[in-house]
Order: C-alpha cells, then structure tokens, then sequence
C-alpha cells in the first residue's frame, strides 16, 4: 500500500529527481519519488556526457560515484576547431585544477536507482503526476494515477524535477511566474556509433558548413553531433551522409582522421534556453529542467540540475536539524545565479559556434575573431574554461 502521505513528494525520476532523493535518504529525510516513465525507458534515454567536478564530488559524497569512479573517463580539455586549425582548452592550467569526467547520464541514472530501489525511499515507476494543488497551503498534494487508480500524496514540502513538459510549473500562478525564452534557428542530429572515438578530448568544430561535436561514451562507443536545420527528419540522413558531413565539418591541417563505425542511434533534438523564476512558490519548489533549459553545447544542462538538488538537499537538512528556513527561503535566488551564468555560457558557446541560416559574411568573421582571441588570450580562454569546468556549487 503506497505511502500517503511524506514529508518531501519529489515528481520525476531523471537525475534531478533522483539524486534528491539519495541525498534526502542520507539526512535521514523521509520523500517518495514518483516517475510517469517505466524503468526501462528511464535508464535507456540518451541525453548528457559531461560531468563537472562539483557533480562529481556530490555523487561521491552521496555514495553514488563506485561505478563513475571505475568507468568514468577524466578529461583535462576540449579542442575547438575553426578555419582547419585546432586549438586546445587546458582546464586544470587555466581553472586552478578543475576537469570534467565523461560519464553518460544513462549510467547515473541507472547507479541512482539501484541505490534508491535498494536502500532509499519508495520509488515508483508509472506513475503518471497530474495536478500538484494547494501550494500556497501547509500541506501541498500531488494526483497521480498508479496502476490504473488515481492516488493522492499530501507532502509537507513538493519537488518539481519533472522536466521541461512537467506539470509542477503549473502550480505557480500566471502572476507570479515569469519566463525567459529563447529558440535557435537550427537543431542537433546525434548519434551514437559502435567506433572507438577518433580524438582523446571532445572536439567542438566551428564550420563553413555549421557546427559539429565529437564526444564519446567509452573507449569503444562515439557519440557525435551535428548542426541541422530546424524540422529534419534523422530519415534523410544515411550513414555515409552523415560521417561525410562530419568528416568535412571537422577537417584540419595534419593527419587526423576520423574513424568510421556503425551507427546505433540516430535522433534530432531542437536547442532552446528557457528560465522559469522564481524557482519556489510557497511549498512547491523546482529543479533541474523544469525550471530552466540550456541549449547542450556547454554541456550545463545536467549540471545545473545537480547543482540545484545539492542546494535544496542542504537547505532541508538545515530545516530538520536547525528548525531554521533560512535556506530554503534563499533556495531560488541562490540557484538563480548559477543558472544565468549557466545560461549565458550555454548561449555563448552556441552562438559562438554554430552558422545562423543565412548569416552574413560579417557575422562570421566575428565568430572567427572571438575563437582567434580564445587562442591567443590565456584570459579568454581561462573565461571559457572556467564556465565550462563548472563554478563551486554555491
Ligand atoms: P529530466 O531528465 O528531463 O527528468 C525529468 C523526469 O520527470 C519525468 N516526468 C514525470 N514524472 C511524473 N509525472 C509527470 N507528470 C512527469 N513529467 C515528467 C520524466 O519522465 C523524467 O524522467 O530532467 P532533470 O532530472 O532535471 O535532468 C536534466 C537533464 O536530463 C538535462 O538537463 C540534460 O540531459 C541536458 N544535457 C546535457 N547536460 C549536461 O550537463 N551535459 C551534457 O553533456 C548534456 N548533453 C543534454 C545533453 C541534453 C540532451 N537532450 C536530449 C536534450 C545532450 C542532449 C542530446
Ligand atoms: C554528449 O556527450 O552527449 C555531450 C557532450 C558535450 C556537450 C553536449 C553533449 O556539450
């Protein structure tokens, strides 16, 4: 007989979700976590590759990282490409130490609920969030339909980590919400491939013929990305156009090469930056994607959303332990301020490297007078390497 009533109701089971309810578990604060997905479909969704070290550390600290720990892959750097030439960000020379782990958000994702359905509090999946009532009340309730019954959960508190098409935003009235939107001209065709990646360090290449990023999910597994226009269907990209594009996309002076592999998973995704504030309305609080997107090129999305549960899990454990709500009170303008840098970083690393439809000769030149500065300035590209290896979680 699922629980009734809980002290945290968190809505979403992606890794905001998730890693809210380990480092509730861990201060010993009672939550139920409900997913409308199966866990199947969870596990499987291919999104983030990169890791911040403040992601990082908060998975080890929560006891989630043995796994991350063996397989995930250190890396120092990234490699921006423009005009056939390369250039090389050195993150720990330029941020004091800092560097970035791949680890794909699949394998979090599926470290998290095996802790959580092992140890943690109740977990249940398929079951579908569709109302959040009364958060302006001392005990806010969740509707959601489990096992073909619709249920009620009363929360003392309630966490919104249900995304961008999550229905927790709703329960922040049209007159206090406010958000801030942005969309691209262009998407993303991804794909993963059965090939050892062509490169050590993910390469960010900046093209006549748009933008294109070699990333990686192991030694033997390539993840890839190209610019497309808005409204492609993957359909009209076979193999061979697609590895012919990115092989033009990355090309440079020297003798890299780009190996080629069978390609296992082909889909497009639109690139957006969107800002919901505030991020709390009376005892309804919001994380992760529903609160905000970030287009991927800076790799922020599930970072941010990390940074967000780490804030919260604080401010709860403050609650419980001191009485006091200072934290929770200060959550939304303290996370705030990490993702409008997050936001400006992401829009500046797309901007920077993808081709507007149509852009003008003149708009290019700036973008290769931006990327000449990053090469030359150990300053500018300290800038681009710390946004990127990620500010201190508060
Ligand atoms: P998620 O992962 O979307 O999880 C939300 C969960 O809520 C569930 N849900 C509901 N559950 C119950 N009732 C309802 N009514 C519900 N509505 C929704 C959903 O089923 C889902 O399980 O949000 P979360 O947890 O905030 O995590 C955010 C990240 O997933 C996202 O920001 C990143 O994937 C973004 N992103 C990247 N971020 C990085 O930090 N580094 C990267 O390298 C990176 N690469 C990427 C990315 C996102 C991508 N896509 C597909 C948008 C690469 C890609 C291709
Ligand atoms: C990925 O590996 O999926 C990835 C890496 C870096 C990005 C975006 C996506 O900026």
């Amino acid at each position: 007989m699922p629980k009734t009533h809980t002290t945290v109701g968190i809505i979403g089971g992606g890794p905001a979700g998730l890693l809210l309810a380990r480092l509730l578990h861990n201060s010993g604060i009672d939550c139920v976590l409900l997913e409308s997905r199966d866990r199947a479909y969870v596990e499987q969704r291919q999104r983030a590759g990169i890791l911040e070290q403040g992601t990082v550390d908060a998975l080890r600290e929560s006891g989630a990282a043995e796994r991350l720990d063996r397989e995930g892959l250190v890396h120092d750097g990234i490699e921006l490409r423009w005009n056939r030439r390369a250039h090389r960000i050195d993150f720990p020379a330029l941020t004091g130490g800092r560097r970035v782990w791949v680890y794909a958000q699949t394998e979090i994702v599926k470290d998290l609920i095996a802790l959580q359905l092992t140890y943690g509090a109740p977990l249940l999946f398929e079951a579908a969030v569709h109302a959040v009532e009364g958060a302006d009340t001392e005990e806010p309730l969740i509707r959601y339909t489990h096992e073909g019954r619709d249920k009620t959960l009363t929360c003392d508190y309630v966490v919104g980590c249900d995304g961008f098409h999550g229905v927790a935003r709703t329960a922040i009235p049209d007159g206090v919400k406010r958000t801030y939107e942005h969309a691209y001209p262009y998407s993303w065709l991804g794909i993963l491939a059965d090939v050892p990646p062509s490169c050590d360090e993910l390469i960010y290449a900046h093209s006549p013929r748009g933008f294109a990023l070699h990333s990686m999910r192991s030694p033997t597994v390539s993840r890839l990305y190209l610019q497309v226009p808005n409204g492609t269907d993957p359909a009209n990209w076979s193999d061979e156009r697609i590895w012919d594009e990115l092989e033009a996309r990355f090309a440079v002076d020297g003798d890299w090469k780009l190996r080629r592999g069978p390609v296992t998973a082909k889909s497009v995704l639109p690139m957006r930056s969107s800002v919901t504030e505030p991020m709390r309305y009376g005892r309804v609080f919001l994380a992760g994607d529903a609160a905000h997107i970030v287009p991927p090129t800076g790799a922020k999305g599930l970072n941010l959303a990390a940074a967000d549960v780490i804030v919260l899990a604080r401010a709860f454990a403050r609650l419980k332990d001191t009485g006091s709500a200072e934290l929770l009170d200060a959550y939304s303008d303290t996370c705030l301020r990490r993702v409008w840098r997050a936001e400006h970083f992401s829009y500046f690393m797309t901007t920077a490297l993808h081709t507007d439809p149509g852009q003008s000769p003149f708009a290019t030149r700036l973008q290769l007078s931006r990327l000449d500065r990053i090469a030359a300035s150990p300053h500018a590209a300290a800038e681009l390497a710390e946004n990127y290896a990620g500010l201190p979680t508060v």
